[in-house]
């Protein structure tokens, strides 16, 4: 499309807009004379009568089944950190270091969705999500990391579930999204000790025998290195939680093999203490390499280079294939982790599903050295969006899900995209409404690429969108908001942003509109 100068401008008339920006299907909502209009439109689609395929990628239409959800965690929303008997985790400790957490921010309110559970599910029934990914609170179920249950913590758990199932809204519940007991920390240094891994099972045990009756879609561990890589540390003050320095990276690289553990153990936990059948998950953020052709040679940089992004060799690897990944392992030397005998079969447990949380990626390219490949560094100006690390890489969706099934050779594994979203310069305007189309823009962008990724016959099955409400966006604390929810914090408030009406309406149409 050629530009169009301000005089043209004045020439669109209002629907042509909304056809443009995507909102031509908005009619509910506008006014009467204008909804009049739209509904007269000819159906483009019809009329040009396409073959399927064509039907299909025109309009973004997702299979039936398709799950549409949304994502939260336990710390970032719930607060009442010391109600109902639950004890500190490390993030409580960690935020009441001045300077640890932006603005001296902590989770002891965050949402206060621990009083307000009923209306914020009723909230995510007007969206008209079916699906809803939590956390559990580790302190909550077993205040002293191991030991005597707190019933009373199992009990908050029993009504939110309850209240989503009377919502038609079907739960998936994370064991562990980086809330270790701060006991656990004091006793024996959390993930530092393999002991961590039996205890973790022990909880899982706890949660799904009083839980399982209500829920069967679990999903052990959120994103491993977030609480081991970026929490332990050899030369510089980690920026998460427990914030441990170590004396090697050999050190921090086991602290993720006894997260790994846990992860076994706890599949094996849930699927021997859940009364009924049940899908057990791990939440992966892979760190996806973005071919920069789609070139048969640029392609198989992007398989090559997956091995060595982020910290897949190490994690995703051994989970999926029962091994870490050869390349990874001579990358690291003297610095991998010690592996015990039969460790790996602990840790490469079968699985129903794989979580990907996808946010961002790396372009890679073929290149003409020892490793035949090169990440590629972004522009300056590259877009991203209101934090610094999410650059704007929608094609990201389609290669994350792409390489779980071809390069690691998983090809049946259903997947499930268990976060997707942006930080937004969120601003309330004079109406009170929040118009964050650059979320719009993002969400929609990387949809899409997720609807590719099923049209060429990946298992995706569903979508979690990150997240509900903005919440404690960990050591930025209230700074950053990820939410299609607006959340006031001072009068604890909800207002459904524009971008919560649009994936309102990609629900309700089982598309990307
Ligand atoms: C997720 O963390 C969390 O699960 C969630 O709790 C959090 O609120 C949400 O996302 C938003 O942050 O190598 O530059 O690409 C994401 C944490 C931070 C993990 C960036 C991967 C890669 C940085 N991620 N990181 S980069």
């Amino acid at each position: 499309m050629g530009a169009v100068t301000s005089g043209e401008m004045f020439k669109i008339n209002r629907r042509d807009l909304l056809t443009w920006v995507g909102l031509g299907s908005v009619a509910s909502s506008l006014p009467i004379a204008i909804a009049k209009r739209v509904a007269s439109q000819p159906n483009a689609a019809s009329d040009s009568s396409p073959t399927a395929s064509q039907k299909l990628t025109t309009t973004y239409q997702f299979p039936e089944n398709f799950f549409w959800g949304v994502a939260t965690s336990a710390y970032q929303i719930e607060g009442a950190v010391s109600e109902g008997g639950r004890k500190p985790s490390v993030w409580d400790t960690f935020s009441a270091i001045p300077g640890r957490v932006e603005n001296g921010d902590t989770g002891a309110v965050a949402c206060d969705h621990y009083h307000r559970y009923k209306t914020d599910v009723e909230l995510m029934a007007k969206l008209g999500i079916k699906h809803y990914r939590f956390s559990i609170a580790w302190p909550r179920i077993i205040p002293d990391g191991r030991g005597k249950v707190n019933e009373e913590g199992v009990d908050f758990y029993k009504r939110l579930v309850d209240c989503l199932r009377e919502h038609g809204i079907t739960p998936h519940a994370t064991l562990f999204h980086w809330d270790s007991p701060q006991a656990l920390e004091d006793l024996y240094g959390s993930w530092r000790s393999r002991e961590m891994a039996s205890d973790f099972a022990d909880y899982a045990t706890a949660v799904v025998s009083r839980l399982g009756d209500r829920i069967t879609n679990w999903m052990t561990i959120n994103e491993i290195p977030s609480f081991t890589h970026m929490a332990y540390a050899v030369d510089k003050q980690p920026p998460k939680a427990p914030s441990t320095r170590v004396s090697s990276l050999k050190e921090v690289w086991q602290t993720c093999h006894n997260a790994l553990l846990a992860h076994g153990l706890g599949c094996q936990a849930i699927r021997a203490a859940s009364p009924s059948s049940c899908s057990v998950a791990l939440v992966a953020d892979i760190g996806v390499t973005v071919p920069l052709t789609e070139s048969a040679v640029d392609v198989a940089a992007a398989q090559q280079a997956f091995h060595t992004s982020w910290f897949n060799g190490g994690i995703i690897f051994p989970v999926l294939t029962g091994a870490y990944s050869p390349v990874m392992l001579e990358k690291l030397g003297a610095d991998a982790p010690a592996i015990q005998s039969g460790d790996l079969k602990i840790i490469h447990q079968p699985l129903d599903s794989l979580g990907i949380n996808n946010y961002t990626g790396n372009y890679i390219r073929a290149a003409d050295n020892k490793q035949g490949f090169e990440f590629l560094d972004l522009p300056k100006a590259y877009p991203r969006m209101y934090i610094p690390w999410i650059h704007i890489l929608p094609e990201s969706m389609y290669w994350g899900i792409r390489h779980v099934s071809e390069t690691l050779g998983r090809k049946n594994l259903p997947i499930f995209i268990t976060e997707n979203g942006c930080a937004a310069q969120d601003e309330v305007n004079d109406k009170g409404e929040v118009i964050d189309t650059d979320r719009i823009m993002y969400l929609r962008q990387y949809l899409k690429a997720a609807h590719r990724a099923i049209s060429e016959g990946y298992p995706l099955k569903g979508y979690f969108l990150w997240s509900f409400m903005d919440n404690f966006e960990w050591e930025s604390g209230y700074s950053r908001r990820f939410g299609i929810t607006y959340v006031d914090y001072k009068t604890q408030r909800r207002i459904p942003k524009a971008s919560f009406k649009w994936y309102a309406e990609c629900i309700q149409q089982n598309r990307v509109v």
